[in-house]
């Protein structure tokens, strides 16, 4: 939250051995602790939707090797358009692995949006 002049508000938390196999219902309303967090689909909606907000992603290697992406435009639409990311404009010292599903809807393992059969 103090990261690169503050104000940010923290969306995910991940270490590794983390369970993130989630259903529809459980990634919209989030779940965690302080260790392993995801905020919640519908939360995310509600902060991002009307825009003006940017992404960064920071992570820590096994080692202690930092890297980070920063995203100049984020947002998540809503449930009826199935949380559809919007993420534009990467930057930073981490590769762009995101802008892959840029527009692409949501999805896990009991709801199946994306173009691959699987
Ligand atoms: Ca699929």
């Amino acid at each position: 939250m103090e990261t690169d002049g503050g104000g940010w508000t923290v969306i995910q938390r991940r270490v590794f051995d983390s369970d993130f196999y989630k259903s529809w219902a459980e990634y919209k309303a989030g779940f965690g602790d302080e260790q392993n967090f995801w905020l919640g689909n519908k939360n995310i909606f509600a902060l991002t939707g009307s825009g003006g907000y940017r992404l960064r992603v920071d992570s820590t290697r096994v080692g202690g090797e930092t890297r980070f992406a920063s995203y100049q435009q984020f947002a998540v639409a809503g449930e009826n358009d199935m949380y559809r990311l919007s993420v534009t404009n990467h930057s930073g010292t981490a590769d762009d692995s995101l802008s892959i599903s840029n527009n692409m809807a949501f999805t896990v393992k009991d709801r199946d949006n994306d173009l691959y059969s699987d």
